[in-house]
C-alpha cells in the first residue's frame, strides 16, 4: 500500500522531475526492506507464513509455531522432532485456496515444506451441538480439548471435513496442526456452527470470556 501510495505520488508530480521521482522510489524500497528486516530472524530468512498470521501479538487469538518440513513429506510430522522456526498470531484461519506463490510476499525460496502447530483457548457461552468444517491444502487436523476430531492430514488437494460434537459451556482448547507440503495451492479455513448458526469463519475474537470473570456463567471449569 506505502508503495502504491508513493508511485501514485511521484507520478503526480511534473514531468521531468526524474531526480525526485527515483527518491520516492527508492523511499519505497527502503520500507519495503525495512518491514523485512523489522520481522524475527528465523521469519526473515524465508518468510513463508505472512498469510497464514502476524508476527504482532493477538492477545486471546491463536498462536502457531512453524516449523520446516523435509521435501517430500506426506503427512503432518511429529512436531515434538521438530525445530520450532519462529511464531505467528491470528485471530482466524482464513487462508481461502489459493496459488501457492500468492500466500509468500517478498522474497522466499520456502513455498512448499513448511508445518503450522496453532493452538489457543475459545470460550463457550452457548453449550450444544457444534459444527466445525476444517478446509486445508495439504494436510490438517482439529484438535479440542487435546482429542482429535478432524483429521484432513495428506498431500491433497483443498479439501473438506465436517464434524458435530457437543460442547460444554466455559473454556475450550484448540488447537490446528497445519502443512503445505508440494505446490500447487495453499488452503487453511475453519469454520464453525453453533446450535442452530449459520457457518462462518471461526475467530477467536468471537468466542472470548466476558471479561469480568465474575459474571461468567461456567465459572467451575475454568481451569480446563
Ligand atoms: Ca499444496
Amino acid at each position: 500500500m506505502k508503495l502504491h501510495l508513493l508511485m501514485r505520488a511521484s507520478h503526480a508530480r511534473p514531468a521531468g522531475n526524474a531526480r525526485v521521482t527515483l527518491a520516492v522510489v527508492r523511499s519505497a524500497a527502503y520500507l519495503i526492506a525495512a518491514g523485512i528486516w523489522a520481522c524475527p530472524i528465523a521469519l526473515a530468512q524465508e518468510e513463508p507464513v505472512a498469510t497464514f498470521g502476524t508476527t504482532v501479538v493477538v492477545p486471546g487469538g491463536l498462536l502457531g509455531v512453524i516449523y520446516h518440513l523435509r521435501p517430500s513429506a506426506k503427512s503432518l510430522p511429529d512436531f515434538e522432532g521438530l525445530n520450532p522456526l519462529g511464531v505467528i498470531y491470528t485471530s482466524t484461519l482464513n487462508v481461502t485456496p489459493r496459488d501457492f506463490r500468492e500466500g509468500f510476499p517478498g522474497v522466499t525460496n520456502r513455498f512448499e515444506w513448511f508445518a503450522i502447530d496453532y493452538s489457543g483457548r475459545f470460550w463457550i457461552e452457548k453449550p450444544g451441538i457444534y459444527r466445525f468444517e476444517l478446509t486445508s491444502d495439504d494436510g490438517s487436523r482439529l484438535y479440542l480439548d487435546d482429542r482429535m476430531v478432524l483429521d484432513n492430514d495428506g498431500v491433497h488437494p483443498p479439501e473438506t471435513k465436517l464434524t458435530a460434537l457437543t460442547l460444554e459451556g466455559g473454556i475450550h482448547r484448540i488447537r490446528v496442526s497445519y502443512f503445505q507440503g508440494p505446490r500447487f495451492q495453499v488452503a487453511l479455513v475453519l469454520r464453525v456452527a453453533g446450535p442452530g448458526e449459520e457457518f462462518r469463519v471461526f475467530s477467536t475474537d468471537e468466542f472470548k470470556p466476558p471479561s469480568d470473570p465474575t459474571t461468567w456463567t461456567y465459572p467451575q471449569i475454568t481451569n480446563r
